[in-house]
């Protein structure tokens, strides 16, 4: 008898997909769907030959054991700063990752956002909830008017051109971005946008600042102190890509001194563990990481992963392959 490949998924996933993966591997599901340890993630290496992780897990150097079994990593996601690369790479294991198929949700999240945090949303519905609403007055929780305003985009790839779409088409703001790689006019799709040549122009040029760039390396605190100085008062922050982008601390106590406008975050440094400076910060929107957090996202992004899984047992070309 041919053994069926041993897959072990780290959280629960869509019911859809666990059935599917079910049909043709011998699947261990993370029953109690709590996060597991990088030790625990170093056993599974030896015990599984596909091991598929999310964003919750730390898959550091010491997830890689000598000698795995895991010939494949089936990242549920499209964000991946939270596997090392290299040593995956090292080991002689393949890694695949989730693009693509959460653009919409995320960019649509971002939206959402921008909405909460200019027009005050979360703000009034604790007024409201907590019975402090004093009724209808003309000056009454003001915000800021999207249209006309820019919004820089920094990390030009698929979800900031959806967030500049958005922002564009439906509330007529001006796009300004940066991007470590030039973009062809064609990858503008119509869209009318400032090249800036630095984050520093870019924030210059910008009301609102949305991040979309990868975390992790050299993307490590590209929003530090001084940047958040730059910013000023005036100046908003949405964050729904990787917590490590921002200096999380800097940003924390510019919220505390009102030094900048506003944030919204969608990611955290160390998540889910939020500081309670962060919590009670004045002006700030916080989400627990929901930007692909849709039925049909999420099943979008689980079935993605086991076409790889299927492409690399079949001995089939790995598409979304990021190592
Ligand atoms: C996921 C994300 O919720 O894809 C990503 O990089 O951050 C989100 O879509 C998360 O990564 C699940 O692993």
């Amino acid at each position: 008898v041919v053994t069926r490949p041993r897959v072990l998924l780290t959280r629960r996933w869509p019911a859809e997909v666990e059935t599917r993966l079910s049909a043709r591997y011998q699947v261990t599901l993370n029953e109690a769907d709590v996060a597991m340890s990088t030790s625990e993630i170093r056993r599974a290496m030896l015990e599984y030959d596909a091991v598929c992780p999310t964003v919750s897990d730390r898959l550091d150097v010491s997830a890689f054991p000598d000698r795995p079994r895991a010939r494949i990593l089936g990242n549920f996601g499209v964000g991946v700063n939270h596997i090392d690369l290299a040593a995956a790479q090292a080991a002689d294991i393949a890694v695949t990752n989730t693009p693509g198929v959460l653009t919409d949700a995320t960019a649509d999240l971002t939206i959402g956002l921008i909405l909460m945090l200019t027009r005050r949303l979360a703000e009034g519905e604790r007024e409201l909830r907590q019975g402090r609403w004093q009724g209808w007055r003309p000056t009454h929780m003001m915000g800021m008017a999207l249209s006309g305003r820019t919004l820089g985009i920094l990390g030009m790839g698929r979800i900031g051109r959806a967030v500049a779409q958005r922002a564009q088409a439906a509330f007529g703001m001006k796009i300004a971005y940066f991007s470590r790689t030039p973009l062809r006019e064609t990858e503008l799709e119509g869209l009318s946008a400032l090249a800036c040549d630095s984050v520093e122009a870019l924030i210059d040029a910008s009301d609102i600042i949305s991040l979309h760039c990868p975390g992790g390396g050299a993307n490590r605190h590209l929003i530090d102190a001084g940047r958040l100085r730059r910013m000023g008062p005036s100046r908003y922050l949405i964050n729904t890509a990787r917590g490590d982008i921002i200096d999380q601390a800097a940003l924390t106590d510019a919220l505390q001194r009102r030094a900048i406008g506003g944030a919204g975050l969608d990611v955290f440094e160390n998540e889910p563990d939020i500081p309670a400076t962060l919590l009670n910060a004045p002006n700030a929107v916080l989400l627990p990481h929901l930007g692909s957090a849709t039925r049909e996202t999420r099943a979008a992004m689980g079935m993605m992963v086991a076409d790889s899984l299927d492409a690399f047992f079949d001995g089939t070309e790995l598409v979304n392959r990021v190592a």
